[in-house]
């Protein structure tokens, strides 16, 4: 897979994709992530990316030209067309379902905007999706842009050690995940439930599923009501 980041600030992304599963993957040749600084096509003096919005109003809205200039020149650098998401509050609410279809691409194209936002003809222009990582707002698409390709790259086919399967793990089958323990059986007082200890599979498998469900109705009730209406 290549993933492309279209960014006034490629290097916000050197460390988050230079450590642990990322890194394997990038080195083991599962992806390719390429970053792109939309200023570098300014063709102006001032290298300007942003003005003032018509109509009024606070802040400085991104440009039009220098992002389409970035954008048309990543891709043509490779012959897969790729998905194209733009980063904003405004978008589709990311999760781990939207997660396993971006990861099922050959190429993701990110735009991550700054500022106060984008003018609108980048995203009518572009045709691209809009997507969010949640209810809050972020100073820029970049951390967005980072919360997703972790998510995304840890789903590719080879990514994950055999020990670090995603298989039954949080919202795999709509439910939080059961709760772990390892080494000591007693630590401060507290004990592994014995049911861990017990060898028995059937009864392990049944605790899991319990606590899965209890933690899910507890933490995340929407969740629950979003399986029901799935049945
Ligand atoms: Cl994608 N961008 C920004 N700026 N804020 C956000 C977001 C994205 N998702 C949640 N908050």
């Amino acid at each position: 897979m290549r993933i492309d980041i279209l960014t006034l600030f490629p290097d916000m992304f050197a460390s988050p994709f230079d450590f642990s599963i990322l890194k394997r993957a990038q080195t083991n040749g599962l992806v390719e992530i390429v970053l792109s600084n939309i200023r570098d096509f300014t063709q102006d003096s001032y290298r300007k990316v942003d003005d003032k919005p018509y109509g009024g109003g606070s802040g400085m809205v991104m440009l039009c030209k220098p992002m389409f200039d970035c954008l048309e020149s990543v891709q043509k650098q490779d012959a897969r067309k790729g998905r194209l998401i733009v980063l904003t509050p405004q978008g589709k609410k990311f999760d781990q379902q939207m997660a396993k279809e971006f990861a099922a691409e050959e190429r993701l194209i990110f735009i991550a905007g700054r500022y106060e936002g984008l003018d609108e003809r980048i995203i009518i222009g572009s045709g691209a999706e809009q997507v969010s990582i949640g209810d809050y707002v972020l100073t820029g698409g970049e951390l967005a842009a980072m919360v997703i390709v972790d998510a995304v790259v840890r789903l590719l086919p080879g990514a994950l050690g055999d020990d670090e399967s995603s298989a039954d793990e949080s919202f795999s089958d709509g439910l939080l995940e059961y709760p772990q323990y390892t080494r000591p059986e007693v630590f401060r007082d507290m004990k592994v439930p014995d049911v861990l200890l017990s060898g028995n599979h059937a009864e392990i498998e049944k605790w899991r599923r319990q606590q899965a469900i209890e933690r899910t109705k507890k933490n995340r009730p929407d969740l629950l009501n979003k399986l029901k209406n799935e049945d």
